[in-house]
């Protein structure tokens, strides 16, 4: 491949052109009418736009970017994450179109894509499950019968399930079949597929993934684990590589299962397999996703592997360049996701313009982004601008480091989960690893940003100033003027 065309947008075509051209492969990028002013669009050896703003007018239309690569010469498309990355029909499309999919094949994302289909291949190859049913419920009768052998509380699942869509607790037999039926409605709905299943509900679990590589001649390895726990609606907000709760024996079996999950499927590109962990290091198979994940750079930062080049090197039908003794952990990294939402606001997006955008730099921190200053955040789009990584030796160090940055990121225009992410990693459950997937609802309250926001309190040291100065005119003292020294000036009439 000479060149590649990259069927997103924002800081994840950025982050896959970069590597592109570290490799010497030419670009080609597509963009919607929104995005035409995008750094990734200038950054790419050639751009085509492909129609309006709406994602189902441009980034989603498989048939337009096809016909996109074809004319231009690319020889591969790179889907990045969401939009077609985990859509089978585009990965087929695409290798039938006599292009490369920098991805799974269209036979695993199918697979994968199917919670029962996942678990039923997993389950093959021994892999660790929440006790639970393989197969679709059909009748009520013998699903309250399997409720009753679990125990409750139980959790009712939607196959097709993506975001905790078609997901219900069910905590007593009373209310069983009311929610298994309103689980299928709201599958039906935003699926079109009411297939549902049920498992042991695992009350307050940390979700630990493992990130894995497969090549075309069915050699795997892991590269170790990210912590997400830290996560609201099912949008995860911080992740960390390695998990500050795993022993180096339950990492190893983990690794394994995820590369056993990988194999059922006859996996190959990057994946990740999703576990969750209870409080005594069970762990669980949940599920695997087929696509690069936003939080791909923990794992990069603490193995030194590219993993986008790695992609693209098994994508060419290479085999891995690396096998799992070549692999180890060195240091820790932490990464927040920099998101157009207002903590103080229940994490509402908040659109606007980035008035003024200063990213943080130095020692051991990583930013990938998309936008620029002066550019408006489009409402058509996922509000996550920019993802802030700190990597250290250490946890504490890599904590401290992150904390830094948060201080030295300078966004004027809209509010940002900046702020919650500096009070997050600085709370005693952050600090000692002992939380879960509970962590926001459990610790969190907007008050407690107030003093984390350095914008609220450059204003109050501001208006104290002036108020001292003001009562100091009235008085007709001739005392000496405070003046505050600060990026935000008050502008008076
Ligand atoms: C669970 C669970 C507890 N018990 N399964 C949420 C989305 C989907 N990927 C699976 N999810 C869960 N499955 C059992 N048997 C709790 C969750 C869950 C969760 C999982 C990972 C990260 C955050 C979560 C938030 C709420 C619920």
């Amino acid at each position: 491949m000479q060149k590649i065309l990259i069927a997103n947008r924002g800081e994840i075509a950025m982050r896959v052109m970069r590597t592109a051209k570290e490799m010497g492969i030419k670009t080609v990028a597509v963009y919607s009418e929104a995005d035409r002013n995008m750094p990734f669009v200038r950054y790419a050896d050639e751009a085509v736009c492909i129609g309006p703003a709406l994602s189902a007018q441009s980034y989603l239309r498989a048939d337009k970017i096809i016909e996109v690569a074809l004319k231009t010469g690319a020889e591969g498309i790179h889907p990045g994450y969401g939009f077609l990355s985990e859509n089978a029909s585009f990965s087929k499309a695409v290798s039938d179109a006599g292009l490369i999919f920098i991805g799974p094949s269209a036979h695993s994302i199918e697979i994968m894509g199917s919670k029962i289909g996942a678990k039923q291949a997993a389950k093959k190859f021994n892999v660790p499950m929440v006790p639970g049913t393989e197969e679709p419920l059909k009748d009520i009768e013998e699903a309250r019968k399997v409720a009753r052998s679990i125990g409750f509380p139980i959790l009712v699942k939607a196959s097709a399930g993506g975001g905790g869509k078609g997901m219900r607790v069910v905590e007593n037999e009373a209310e069983f079949e009311e929610q298994i039926r309103a689980a299928k409605s709201e599958a039906l709905n935003a699926f079109g597929n009411d297939d549902v299943f049920i498992e042991k509900y695992v009350g307050a679990p940390k979700h630990i993934e493992i990130q894995l590589m497969g090549d075309q001649h069915g050699n795997y390895v892991y590269l170790f684990e990210r912590e997400c726990s830290v996560q609201r609606r099912h949008q995860k907000l911080i992740e960390e590589a390695p998990s500050s709760c795993l022993t180096p024996e339950i990492r190893k079996a983990m690794g394994e299962c995820a590369i056993a999950a990988a194999r059922s499927c006859n996996y190959y590109g990057a994946g990740t397999v999703e576990f969750l962990v209870d409080e005594k290091l069970n762990f669980y198979f949940l599920e695997m996703n087929t696509r690069l994940q936003v939080e791909h750079c923990v794992t990069e930062m603490i193995t030194g592997i590219d993993l986008v080049k790695e992609q693209i090197n098994v994508a060419r039908g290479n085999k891995l360049s690396f096998t799992q003794d070549d692999l180890k952990i060195t240091g820790h990294a932490i990464e927040l996701r920099v998101c157009a939402e207002d903590p103080f606001n229940n994490f509402l997006p908040d659109t606007g313009r980035l008035e003024m955008y200063q990213p943080p730099k130095g020692p051991g921190i990583r930013v990938d982004d998309g936008y620029e200053e002066g550019m408006d955040i489009p409402i058509f789009y996922d509000p996550m601008i920019a993802k802030l990584v700190a990597y250290a030796a250490t946890r504490d160090e890599a904590i401290d480091r992150l904390c830094r940055a948060i201080d030295e990121y300078y966004i004027k225009g809209i509010q940002t989960t900046l702020v919650f992410g500096k009070w997050a990693v600085q709370t005693e459950p952050f600090r000692s690893g002992n939380f879960d997937t509970k962590f926001i609802e459990k610790y969190f309250k907007p008050e407690y940003l107030y003093h984390n926001d350095p914008e609220a309190e450059q204003v109050a040291v501001l208006l104290s100033a002036e108020i001292w100065n003001k009562d100091k005119k009235q008085s007709n003292h001739a005392g000496t003027q405070v003046s505050a020294v600060s990026k935000w000036k008050i502008n008076r009439a």
